[in-house]
């Protein structure tokens, strides 16, 4: 039955109405048995609430010419409370899954999230990028959203060679490896590992939310031990326990402590394929960058 029912999700193009994101059954294959998890600390209530009588960020939507798709492409961004150019800060470049586009992140209450931290002094003062990770002429998620995966592997060359050039032109932002993070959800958790591991000399931070089948296998994310070491400062997942797509952060998981390399996986008890994990995600990956 939940075979049958992801099948026609997937020919139907069907998403759930509140979260964009497909429903994910239990039925994408087992993880290895040996996956040792990272410790879950719940996140304090009210984290993702606003709150008032503290600094507030702002959520603007500029635009970028694309060479990959030959089209002006939208982009959500972040500024920090007080975004002042006569500062630099670093990037988070945020990706969504195959439901969404440049706008799916706000589901994840990134500005209550970012404001309650800066609030606190537990996170550095960031700009985030929220892009449409879908490259394609037409990158409205309508339709059969399954097919337009191969403009999730596209993006790669758009973000690298499109999005980061125009934000750091355009924004007051360090330009250098050690102040670029990359991190997503499902389709983009699987972007952020895949493009972040192969781009060593672009990002030190790479976080991977119930990264979906499109993740690379360990053996091609990681060719090589010596270099990950030296270049990443931060290899880190979470995925809930309930979500049919935790074969791909595990197989990761195992690799690396097989490897011995630095790696966390968190499995988000209950969690399933939805914003509560996602929320969850940013709000402790973003304590840990830069
Ligand atoms: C799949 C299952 C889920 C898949 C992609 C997803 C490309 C993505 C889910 C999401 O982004 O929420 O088999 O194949």
């Amino acid at each position: 039955m939940k075979k049958l029912f992801l099948a026609a999700t997937m020919l139907l193009g069907i998403t759930s109405v509140n979260a964009q994101e497909p429903l994910i059954p239990m039925m994408q294959g087992g993880m290895p048995t040996d996956v040792k998890f990272n410790e879950y600390v719940a996140a304090p209530d009210g984290f993702d609430k606003e709150t008032a009588g503290i600094e507030h960020g702002t959520i603007v939507e500029a635009e970028y010419q694309s060479t990959v798709t030959d089209t002006l492409r939208k982009v959500t961004i972040y500024l920090p409370p007080k975004y002042d150019k006569a500062k630099k800060y670093p990037v988070l470049y945020l990706l969504h899954g195959i439901g969404g586009d440049h706008k799916e992140w706000l589901q994840g209450e990134p500005k209550n999230i970012m404001d309650n931290l800066y609030a606190q002094k537990k996170a550095k003062p960031m700009i985030i990028v929220m892009p449409n990770g879908r490259a394609l002429k037409d990158d409205r998620a309508i339709g059969n959203v399954y097919a337009t995966a191969p403009g999730f592997e596209k993006f790669e060359g758009d973000l690298i060679d499109c999005l980061i050039p125009y934000i750091e032109k355009n924004y007051s932002v360090y330009t250098d490896q050690p102040h670029r993070a990359i991190a997503g959800l499902s389709m983009g958790g699987g972007q952020s590992l895949n493009f972040g591991l192969a781009h060593l000399d672009k990002f030190a931070y790479v976080g991977g939310f119930s990264s979906a089948p499109n993740t690379r296998q360990p053996q091609q994310l990681i060719p090589d031990a010596d270099a990950f070491k030296k270049s990443n400062k931060l290899l880190w997942m979470v995925c809930g326990d309930k979500d049919g797509l935790m074969r791909n952060s595990s197989n990761l998981k195992s690799f690396c402590d097989q490897n011995n390399l630095p790696c966390t996986l968190i499995s988000y008890p209950g969690g399933q394929h939805d914003f509560v994990v996602w929320k969850y995600g940013l709000y402790n990956f973003s304590q840990l960058i830069f």
